[in-house]
Parts: structure tokens; C-alpha cells; sequence
């Protein structure tokens, strides 16, 4: 296992020389920030952003994400000159040693949440989700809290007419051309793909939503074998549906699983939880257990603490600020150290 942190490049508010100082870290997880979606990311730009990793000792195998642009989503005859690109992109990051790549195929929108501050007694506050609220929102017009509000209101009115009717069996295969498409970049390169489950893991305004469960998985196994397809096992979206039982699927998936986000939720109601600190007495995922299922099952993939809380004053970028991350990481290492160990004795 390999400790990491996420980083937003230059334009974070959290220097790399404070991630180098946090224990038992070994890299960053970034992305070139700059390029619009299905251009290749130029040479440069990667050179420039391993350069600032070297100088403070910090690896940058993992990237999160290279997006997946609307038109392959979608399945539209442009989709072929973005796939190419996509791979060219690929072929680049494998230059500077990057060993694995964290994408999703959400159609048009990423994460959600109702509430970037929900105040929690202890004087914290951090991410939730509240179903109802959401499904009062207008899709239409839109103002959500952390999704990448990049596109004007009419792009967003075209995508959702071009979604809709889409069915979830049409946008799973768009995703099997997609990645039969860049295999080849991934066995020249030997970067293995790690697809980020839909989060949360149901359709969301009409839109299908298709990496929900362990069902997904195996489907996704099935029609792209290639062991350069797999996935990120993130337990706060993936938990987010009761049905998933975190501490089976971490020992189904370890193999195939290069990066895992581990992240704690605690369930308010059905469908609704709000994010907490990493601890398995925080939420309501036993994250002791699904560090041993990984240990167990042979997991050698990159971790990293995910959605922090605000804690000691600080107003960090929602779910990436330092503190509560740095504490996660220390207690995810030292989760494994001890599974680990008892494996071993
Ligand atoms: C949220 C993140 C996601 C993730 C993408 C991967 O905090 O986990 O935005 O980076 O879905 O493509």
C-alpha cells in the first residue's frame, strides 16, 4: 500500500512541502487543471508538475482525473478523436512514471451534495446529503454546492437533452468502447485504469447512473477483462447504498482495485449521510474491517484519506483541507501497519 494525498497543483492553498511532512506519505495524487476536456495534455505541462513533486520528494504515480468528455459518454461520432487523444494522454503520463489514472463516466455531473458546511456538535463541520432536497432541485438551473460548475446554463441544457433516453445499457457500452479504445495505451505504458464509482451510487435527474455496486463491477470485469481495467474503491460513495456491504466488496475487488479512496459517512436517514472524520466509531463504515479484507485479499494499490471535515479554524477547499485528511492518512496507516502485522505474525 502506498500513502497518498490529493493535491490540486499551483493553485491549491496547501503547499506540498506541508504533504511532505505528513507520516507515512509517498506522493500526491494530481492533474494537469488547465486543459480543456478531450485535449491531450501536453508534455510540459506533465514535465512541470512532476518537477515540482520531485523537488519536495514526492512521487506522482496516481492521476485524479483525466475527465472523460461528454461526447464519448454520450457515444457521438466525435467520440473516436477524443478516445485517440485520450491515449495520447496516456502514453504522455506514462513518461513520468505515472502508474495509474482515476476517472469516472458520470453523465454531466460529478459528486453531489446538498450542504458543504453541515455543522457538526463538536464545533466541526463537513459534506452531507440530503435526498429530498435534492430531487427538489432544478437540474435545469443548477447552482450545487462542489461539482464543476464549468458550463454555461445552455451547455447544461444541451447535455441533458442529449442524455435523455439514454439508457444504462447504452451508456455502459459507450464505456466499454471507450476502454477498449485506450487499452492499448495501457499495455504499452503498463498504467492501469481505475474507474470512481458513481457517487452517490444511484441515477440522479433522469440521468443513468452505471458504476453503483458490486453488480457493475462485475459486468465491467466481463466485457473489458484487460487487467489494465480497474477501478477505485471509494467507501463513502460506494456506502452511500445500503446495499453495499463495504467490508465483502474490499475483499472481492482488492485485486483489481489500484487506488482506494477510504472515506467515512454516517447515515441520517435512507439515503441521506453526512461526512465525518475517517474513524470507524465516527460513521457508520467499519473501516478497521474493510482495511483487513484489503490486507487479506492482497491489495497492493495507492490509498488516499478522502473528504476531510474543517476542523481547528480552518475553511479548506470542501472535503480537501488539510488537517482532517492528514489525521485520516495517519490513522489509515496505522490501520494497515497493525493488519499488516498481525498478517504477517
Ligand atoms: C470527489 C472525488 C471525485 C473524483 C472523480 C474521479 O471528491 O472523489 O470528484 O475525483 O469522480 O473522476
Amino acid at each position: 500500500m502506498k500513502m497518498t494525498f490529493r493535491w490540486y497543483g499551483e493553485k491549491d492553498s496547501i503547499p506540498l512541502s506541508y504533504i511532505r511532512q505528513i507520516p507515512g506519505m509517498t506522493g500526491v495524487v494530481t492533474a494537469v487543471y488547465d486543459v480543456p476536456v478531450g485535449e491531450v495534455w501536453p508534455i510540459e505541462k506533465i514535465a512541470h508538475l512532476k518537477s515540482l513533486c520531485d523537488a519536495e520528494s514526492l512521487e506522482m504515480e496516481v492521476i485524479e482525473s483525466v475527465p472523460v468528455h461528454e461526447d464519448i459518454k454520450l457515444g457521438r461520432p466525435s467520440r473516436d478523436k477524443l478516445i485517440k487523444n485520450y491515449a495520447e494522454t496516456i502514453r504522455n503520463l506514462g513518461k513520468f512514471g505515472v502508474k495509474c489514472i482515476c476517472y469516472n463516466f458520470m453523465p454531466v455531473f460529478d459528486w453531489l451534495r446538498t450542504n458543504l458546511h453541515t455543522a457538526s456538535p463538536d464545533g466541526s463541520n463537513a459534506l452531507s446529503y440530503n435526498h429530498e432536497e435534492l430531487m427538489r432541485l432544478d437540474p435545469h438551473n443548477l447552482h450545487l454546492p462542489g461539482w464543476d460548475e464549468s458550463y454555461t446554463s445552455d451547455e447544461l441544457q444541451g447535455l441533458l437533452t442529449a442524455y435523455s433516453g439514454m439508457t444504462h445499457e447504452q451508456l455502459f457500452e459507450n464505456l466499454v468502447y471507450f476502454l477498449n479504445g485506450i487499452m492499448p495505451a495501457c499495455d504499452e505504458t503498463g498504467i492501469n485504469m481505475a474507474i470512481h464509482p458513481d457517487d452517490p451510487p444511484w441515477d440522479m435527474f433522469g440521468l443513468p447512473r452505471i458504476i453503483t455496486g458490486m453488480e457493475s463491477y462485475k459486468k465491467l470485469f466481463a466485457a473489458v477483462p484487460n487487467l489494465h481495467n480497474g477501478i477505485t474503491l471509494c467507501t463513502g460513495s460506494l456506502g452511500a447504498a445500503r446495499e453495499n456491504d463495504l467490508v465483502e466488496m474490499a475483499s472481492l475487488l482488492a485485486k483489481r482495485s489500484y487506488f482506494a479512496h477510504l472515506r467515512q459517512i454516517k447515515f441520517s436517514g435512507e439515503k441521506d449521510f453526512c461526512e465525518c472524520g475517517h474513524r470507524t466509531d465516527a460513521g457508520s463504515l467499519d473501516m478497521y474491517g474493510i482495511v483487513k479484507s484489503l490486507v487479506d485479499a492482497g491489495f497492493d494499490g495507492y490509498v488516499r484519506p478522502d473528504h476531510g471535515r474543517n476542523i481547528w479554524g480552518e475553511d479548506g477547499k470542501p472535503g480537501y483541507g488539510l488537517y482532517d485528511r492528514a489525521l485520516g492518512a495517519t490513522y489509515l496507516c496505522g490501520l494497515f501497519e497493525a493488519v499488516e502485522k498481525g498478517v504477517k505474525s
